[in-house]
């Protein structure tokens, strides 16, 4: 690493920088490299420099949590546990050195050494441990968590493979495993002595245990849970919590008699059965097998979690009766809803509670957290499945249903329906298991996560459900944390920042309409976009090495990064990029604006459709990259692998923030919160928090378009075929046949026809329907960005009002309404909402 010159470009400036802890950085991460890597510095790899300083930097961590942990227990504190499969992390060693303040110390200790801290970083593999926005609001909130000092601890899955690596192969999606963990991971703690036992199978007794009915469950698998535990540290270092991530191996590993018999795999089959468990994020659940993995996967980690917290709650109470009063347990969404029956179990058959007692406490101690109302996300689960994994759990969840269907007839005598739309058994298509109403019937607080997104639960899926149990459902806006999707992403925006609204900026942001007082002043303009384009240059550099793609910085950068998946509407996007690059052949002397459409995100492996998508960007992007006659103005890109890091670079390039979601689907987003935060503008629809992003930003700084919820679902009632709209809408029809008569596919022309015949039929994502009134808004953004004072006006209002997306506002609000515990003294001043 020596022949590289250190790099120095974190938000670091200004600090001065102490000598002594510099030499001692130094002398510690040599010490690492000798003692925990077995290195000289001369023979040292990137990775070995790397985990030397990440140790190094763990160790001082260490000390804190440690504290920490102690001092939450001698109070008494109440604690909350987040149980999440999903917790999408990225990397963590910058994220950690900011919040310790080590940021400059290392940095120039690391460049005494002769290493660059960027290039140090990028040798720490993402941790993907999730999915999209419900994976990484867990590492967001988190990472809060720790900020307002709330005792937290955060319950997953640690799996082997992460989400899949995305590579792009003449332009289709092809899906290789993670291997994220192959240099090891030196954030985690391994907790041999942490085990507990997960069961499945068997069968279940009922016994008369000295007059009183009892259940004995004679479990016929049994899998080990063993602890991993990786500290998150918050801003300033005050407080540390553990992600708790649990791996599972089987109690018999090896049976020695099968394998002197010669039969190796046969000797190992147990644990192999045991270690699928923790393989993938996401098994497949398009086979039963996949399904079925799923289902114990899902139990796996809510057993262990719960276990684990109960044995916690009784080393310090002695007993369970005040489990609420100490332990509030979040469901992010329907993947831990087993919790409320296995707490139910736990209570009723292992510490002899009443059941309605043990329902109390129940009820008290949980809370849900809903983020979709897709009802292909809201899980079911075939009751023949439950009855040979979770027998005992079935009954439990029989009985509950009994007493909950009970009050449901109480409420509405007669009324099958009611009874049948709440009832936690959907008696439809077989008998399933409804996971949503489960985690709603117990728990005590129900939470949408954007005021809209709350309102259509109460008017949608949980809508009878809310009439039976008024007053449950909550709304809490996502945030993000602004420490890494600021600080960490924008470390030239966070310095001008502190220059104008002053150094406190960093540890509260609602600072941050101070901003508007330069919102007229021309020299802070340049400095504002000479940020702006040295991020852009920085990203297009990325792009040129990664894709031989030439981008001029100039250029409006219109990003949509996120899963791909149809309701977000990355076609509506391509199909206007078609219709531009049309327009633009139609008349190549029209003062176009230049562009760059940057694509990026993941489609599921199964779902062929979003694949089919992505090939589309791609073959638009050959043939609009590649004509001269439109003279570079139209540049399309499909980035491969987008994960968290790919995202920091991003973000902070980006002019314009694509959230075009068909209205009603989108249940927040947080993407639009990191881009409108970073500058860019956003042009979307009248979904999720976008409108609370137009509340705060104000009409005039956002492109709002296209139908509403209610448009939506009223024209799907009618089924309308989008055969007339597109009659009536000749650029469509021109863009839609381009691509249906094989414009951008020469060599297979029917390769888009799926497509072209969605778009022109149903139009279940009403792409066709919003067309016109996207084409439309686009080009007000056009002209918008001609106009420079007025674009950088409304790019610094976009910065200035939007403190109130910070995740430790959301945590606020969560602590204060659903899990009722107190915030730690940093950032005392409360955040205010500046919602319209
Ligand atoms: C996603 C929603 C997003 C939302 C995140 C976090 C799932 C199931 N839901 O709109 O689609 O921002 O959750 O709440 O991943």
């Amino acid at each position: 690493m020596t022949d590289h010159p250190p790099q120095r470009s974190f938000a670091t400036s200004g600090q001065p920088v102490d000598e002594l802890a510099v030499a001692e950085i130094k002398s510690d991460v040599l010490a690492k490299l000798r003692l925990a890597i077995g290195k000289e510095a001369s023979q040292a790899t990137a990775q070995d420099w790397y985990h030397a300083a990440a140790l190094t930097l763990r160790d001082r961590i260490v000390h804190r949590w440690l504290t920490a942990d102690k001092e939450s227990y001698d109070a008494g504190r109440k604690r909350v546990y987040y149980l999440s499969l999903e917790f999408l992390i990225g990397r963590l060693f910058t994220d950690a050195l900011n919040n310790m303040g080590l940021m400059k110390v290392f940095e120039t200790a690391l460049g005494d050494l002769g290493v660059g801290l960027t290039d140090l970083r990028k040798c720490e593999p993402d941790a993907a441990l999730g999915n999209g926005g419900l994976g990484r609001l867990a590492a967001c909130f988190m990472e809060s968590m720790s900020t307002l000092q709330i005792p937290a601890i955060g319950y997953g899955i640690r799996y082997d493979f992460g989400l899949f690596r995305q590579v792009i192969v003449d332009g289709w999606q092809h899906e290789y495993p993670d291997v994220w963990l192959s240099f090891g991971n030196p954030w985690e703690f391994q907790r041999p002595e942490v085990v507990y036992h997960v069961h499945f199978g068997g069968g279940v007794e009922h016994i008369d245990d000295k007059g009183r009915a009892r259940a004995v469950w004679h479990p016929g698998e049994t899998v080990q849970a063993v602890a991993y535990d990786t500290p998150i540290v918050g801003w300033r270092g005050q407080h540390v919590n553990a992600l708790r991530l649990w791996s599972a191996r089987s109690p018999d590993p090896l049976k020695l008699d099968v394998f002197n018999s010669g039969d190796y795999l046969g000797a190992s089959a147990e644990e192999a059965r045991a270690e699928a468990i923790c393989k993938f994020l996401y098994p497949n659940d398009e086979s039963p097998a996949g399904r079925e993995l799923r289902l114990r996967q899902e139990y796996f980690f809510v057993s262990a979690s719960l276990q684990d917290l109960v044995k916690r709650h009784l080393g310090s109470d002695g007993q369970l009766r005040s489990l609420s009063q100490k332990a509030a347990v979040q469901l992010n969404d329907t993947h831990p809803s087993l919790a409320v029956a296995e707490l139910m179990r736990i209570l009723v058959d292992l510490h002899n509670f009443r059941w309605d007692e043990a329902w109390k406490v129940t009820v008290a101690t949980l809370s849900y957290t809903n983020h979709t109302l897709l009802p292909e996300a809201l899980e079911t689960w075939p009751v023949e499945l439950f009855e040979r994994l979770l027998p005992r759990h079935l009954e439990i969840i029989y009985r509950i249903n009994a007493q909950h269907l009970a009050l449901a007839e109480e409420r509405a005598p007669g009324d099958i329906d009611y009874r049948a739309s709440v009832s936690l058994i959907d008696e439809r298509s077989g008998r399933r298991v409804r996971m949503g109403q489960l985690a709603f019937v117990g728990s005590h607080r129900i939470n949408g996560v954007s005021a809209m997104h709350s309102d259509l639960m109460k008017e949608t899926v949980f809508h009878d459900l809310n009439h039976l149990y008024p007053g449950r459902i909550t709304n809490k806006t996502n945030g993000i944390t602004f420490r890494r999707w600021l600080m960490l992403a924008n470390p030239k925006l966070t310095s001008l920042l502190q220059e104008a609204c002053g150094d406190a900026i960093v540890d509260d942001p609602t600072l941050l309409p101070s901003l508007e007082s330069y919102v007229s002043d021309s020299a802070f303009h340049q400095k504002f976009r000479a940020v702006k384009h040295h991020n852009k240059v920085q990203l297009a550099r990325l792009i040129g090495e990664r894709m031989n793609v030439r981008l001029d910085p100039a250029a409006l950068f219109d990003v949509q990064i996120k899963r791909i998946h149809e309701y977000k509407r990355q076609l509506l996007n391509i199909i206007e990029a078609v219709a531009l690059y049309q327009d633009m052949k139609d008349d190549p002397q029209r003062d176009w604006v230049p562009r760059v459409k940057i694509f990026a995100g993941k489609a599921a492996a199964s779902y062929r459709y979003a694949k089919l998508i992505i090939k589309l960007i791609n073959d638009v992007a050959e043939v609009v990259n590649n004509d001269a006659a439109i003279g570079g103005r139209l540049k399309v890109v499909f980035l491969a692998d987008y994960n968290v890091s790919l995202a920091e670079a991003i973000i902070p390039a980006a002019d314009l923030s694509e959230q075009i979601s068909t209205a009603g689907m989108e249940a927040s987003g947080t993407g639009n919160m990191k881009l409108a935060l970073n500058g860019a503008l956003t042009i979307g629809t009248l979904d999720g928090a976008n409108i609370e992003i137009r509340d705060n930003v104000g009409a005039d700084n956002i492109a709002i378009f296209g139908m509403e919820a209610m448009d939506v679902m009223l024209r799907r009632k009618q089924g309308l075929d989008a055969t007339d709209l597109i009659r009536r809408s000749p650029r469509l029809a021109r863009a839609i046949d381009a691509i249906a008569a094989g414009a951008f596919s020469p060599g297979e022309p029917g390769r888009f026809e799926p497509i072209a015949h969605a778009l022109r039929h149903l139009d279940h994502y009403m792409v066709s329907a919003d067309f016109d009134s996207y084409y439309e808004a686009q080009r007000g953004i056009d002209a918008r960005w001609q106009t420079v004072p007025a674009w950088t006006r409304a790019s610094i209002l976009n910065v200035a009002r939007m403190a109130w997306f910070s995740s430790d506002r959301t945590i606020r609000e969560y602590a204060d309404d659903i899990w009722n515990v107190p915030v730690g003294p940093i950032a005392a001043t409360p955040v205010h909402a500046q919602r319209a």
